[in-house]
């Protein structure tokens, strides 16, 4: 920039975009916590983690958010929620009563729980298969009753449309709608994001890779949460390294915001 000039000084505008906006956001970050599901059918409802594959408890979320949201002052605090109609595409329960053609990708055949099967369009589309689960209104779709909920939080909720299912908190899982999440933090000039929560190879992996797409810094706050299966864990983290996420233990968090 400085080579640019003949006399060598920046002119004023110049100063002051490079100097006072870029450096300033690069020196004082505004962070935002993204908590992820952390809803009751995923600890110990219909879709129970405990459960699943990797046979981890949601429940140990609960204390280490909750030190964060004492301990970490966060410029917002972001709740989402997975939140369906009883009709929804992914229930397992509603394969036979929607009468659209699907296969299973493991089986090729009748698909069972957690299978990935294909519905014939339009769109086509890969879906998991998941037990009823967070039925909007219903005690399952409730946050924990022991996870902090703070003032003035943006709650999110996703899911909603019967047709298609939505693991991040920004985009379905066809990118066809975003919640108004990214307008949230944008217009509270968040610049970084550190999301946990349930479920990390699910949803929590996906709202990660969302945020790093809208071009926030984003953390993933390992201990804070937990997951389905633990060759999905472990290939989502890859994917997040890969895709320029940091992945931190919560005790780090209070220095880095
Ligand atoms: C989730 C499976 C289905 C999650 C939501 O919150 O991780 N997982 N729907
Ligand atoms: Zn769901």
């Amino acid at each position: 920039l400085l080579d640019e000039k003949q006399d060598g000084k920046i002119d004023r505008e110049e100063f002051q975009t490079c100097w006072l906006h870029w450096l300033r956001q690069i020196l004082e970050p505004k962070s935002a916590l993204v908590i992820v599901d952390v809803q009751n059918d995923f600890i110990s409802g219909t879709m129970s983690i405990s459960n699943c594959p990797a046979k981890q408890d949601g429940n140990d979320v609960i204390p280490i958010i909750n030190r964060l949201l004492e301990n970490v002052n966060f410029e917002c605090v972001v709740y989402s929620a997975d939140w369906h109609p009883a009709n929804h595409i992914s229930f397992i329960e509603n394969i036979k009563q929607r009468e659209i053609h699907h296969t299973s990708k493991v089986t090729g055949g009748a698909a069972k729980i957690y299978d990935t099967v294909i519905f014939s369009g339009p769109p086509i589309m890969d879906q998991k298969m998941w037990p009823c689960h967070c039925v909007q209104d219903s005690w399952g779709a409730r946050y924990h009753p022991d996870l902090k909920v703070v003032d003035r939080a943006i709650h999110i909720t996703k899911g909603t449309n019967p047709d298609i299912d939505s693991y991040s908190a920004f985009w379905d899982n066809k990118k066809l709608s975003q919640t108004n999440l990214v307008c949230e933090l944008t217009q509270k000039a968040i610049t970084d994001v550190y999301v946990c929560g349930l479920a990390y190879d699910v949803c929590v992996g996906s709202t990660a890779v969302h945020s790093i797409e809208h071009g926030f810094r984003t953390v993933l706050i390992d201990d804070a949460s937990r997951g389905v299966e633990l060759a999905d864990i472990n290939a989502m983290k890859q994917k997040l390294i890969k895709t320029g996420a940091v992945i931190v233990d919560s005790d780090r968090v209070a220095d880095m915001v």
